[in-house]
């Protein structure tokens, strides 16, 4: 039986369900048959020499988690610097927002080469590896070049932008071919898949073989839409949870007299949070029956504060959300309470469920798993409104939600009305729909169906758990 190997920027502990639902899943997986879990060991060592850094094995169950330290410079060129400010910018459609400085892309070819030599001689000559998202793209092509041949799969959990707009991307080229060192590439849309194969076609000349076969420099790839979902499982059991239920109740009573809207996201630019609070300042100018009674919490939590375009984003929500409280706000009410933290995860059902409508409103989003979470925590009985973003790769699936643009003040403000004002019967069938795609393409769906059209044996997915 094969062996999977799960390659990813960052490593969870499979076995603490706080880590949430893609490391439980993929945690899951490797533990049926035993696995190995390679990434970053999230040190950063101040005076490492670069493209160096010390390997560390540790079990977890059934699970071997190996791990790389990296050099500061490596850190902040790989990471900060190429990952985060140049292809999540880039990838999300922001290319103003991208800081094209040469040297980063250095530090990124380096930190894949260092996994690539760091994680070859722990692979066995069956073993099926599994390489997640943006910070590892040409790690396949740099395994390739040191002579490995097991299959390698790919998944990108943000979005792919146009072939125009990649191609401002001064290393595409090169980026993209290094996507051929791949068996599999797995997108979360179809709008994805579009994009990189009108980039296959028209710039990196390949031929189209039919079922999502690409080929080009003696190999072929194929790439295909596997959206992740949550676990829903899990998920519902976390909102049976005491946690979860004083959450709910606790809130119910604070709002009582209140219709309540709820955001949570990491405070990214790409979520739209700004955007957001326009449209909610919006309902308020134009449905002033809302006031003294809408009131929108926003929960945001910390994330990339050392990237110059996220203390930027920070600034301009305090600034935001300060004048509405200012503008709007009575003794006895306050339009919208930000915070700007995580909150525990056990928490996380019982704060959806409270809310009336829950607002996700990316600008552009890979798949955004708080979409499916808003959904399952509702009371069916009695459920809330999702209203979705048509730019979050989740809108593909959840049609029965509002779909709105975040670009469109008005329109998200009359979305909102309308999800405040909607009938009961009416959010009863939406949900009950919402709930029966979600539950169909849960995330162990999506490692099935991933990791099947890799050619993992049936035995290794359905193998029984680890105890
Ligand atoms: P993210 O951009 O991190 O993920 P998302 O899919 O929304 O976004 O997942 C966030 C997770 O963190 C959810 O489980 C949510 O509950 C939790 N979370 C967010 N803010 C929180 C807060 N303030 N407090 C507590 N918990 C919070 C990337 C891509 C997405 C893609 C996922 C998975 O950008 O598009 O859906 O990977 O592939």
């Amino acid at each position: 039986m094969s062996r999977l190997v799960v390659v990813s920027n960052r490593l969870a502990d499979p076995r603490r369900p706080a880590a949430g639902g893609l490391a439980v899943a993929l945690g899951d997986t490797l533990n049926r048959t035993g696995g190995l879990w390679f990434g970053w060991s999230g040190t950063v060592t101040p005076d490492g020499e670069p493209g160096e850094g010390r390997l560390q094995t540790r079990q977890a169950g059934r699970v071997t988690l190996a791990t790389v330290d990296l050099a500061a410079e490596d850190f902040a060129s790989y990471y900060q610097g190429y990952s985060n400010s140049v292809l999540w910018p880039v990838f999300h459609y922001r290319l103003d927002l991208a800081d094209f400085r040469t040297d980063y892309v250095e530090g990124y070819r380096r930190v894949n080469r260092l996994f690539a030599r760091k994680l070859l001689p722990l692979l066995h000559d069956d073993d099926v590896i599994w390489v997640h998202d943006y910070h590892l793209i040409p790690l396949a092509a740099e395994l390739r070049a040191l002579g490995c041949r097991q299959r390698i799969g790919f998944f990108l959990h943000i979005p792919v932008p146009p072939p125009l707009i990649l191609a401002a991307l001064p290393q595409h080229e090169w980026l993209m071919r290094s996507l051929f060192a791949y068996d599999l590439v797995g997108l979360q849309s179809q709008a994805d898949v579009a994009h990189v194969r009108r980039y296959m076609l028209n710039e990196a000349g390949a031929e189209e073989r039919g079922e999502g076969r690409f080929a080009a420099q003696g190999r072929e790839v194929r790439v295909g839409a596997f959206p992740i979902g949550i676990d829903v499982q899990e998920f519902e059991r976390l909102g049976r949870a005491p946690d979860a239920v004083q959450t709910y109740e606790a809130m119910r009573q604070e709002y009582s007299r209140r219709q309540l809207l709820l955001g949570i996201d990491r405070l990214d630019y790409s979520k739209g949070i700004p955007q957001r609070v326009r449209a909610f300042r919006e309902l308020l100018e134009r449905y002033p029956e809302n006031e003294h009674s809408a009131t929108l919490v926003m929960i945001a939590s910390p994330s990339r504060d050392d990237v110059h375009a996220y203390s930027d984003l920070r600034q301009e929500l305090e600034g935001l959300c300060g004048a509405i409280n200012g503008d709007f706000g009575d003794l006895d009410w306050m339009p919208l309470r930000y915070i700007h933290r995580t909150v525990a995860r056990r928490r996380v059902p019982g704060l959806c469920r409270a809310a009336r409508v829950g607002l996700v409103t990316p600008l552009r989003d890979g798949m955004n798993l708080v979409a499916k979470e808003y959904v399952v925590a509702q009371d069916a009985q009695d459920p809330g409104v999702l209203v979705l973003s048509r730019f979050a790769g989740a809108a593909e699936q959840l049609k029965e939600a509002l779909l709105v643009n975040p670009y469109d003040t008005q329109g998200m403000a009359e979305a909102i009305q309308t999800a405040l004002r909607m009938p009961l019967a009416e959010r009863q069938q939406r949900h009950a729909q919402l709930m029966e795609r979600i539950r169909q393409h849960d995330v162990h769906w999506w490692r099935r169906s991933f990791l099947g059209a890799l050619g993992v044996q049936d035995e290794v997915l359905t193998a029984p758990r680890a105890a």
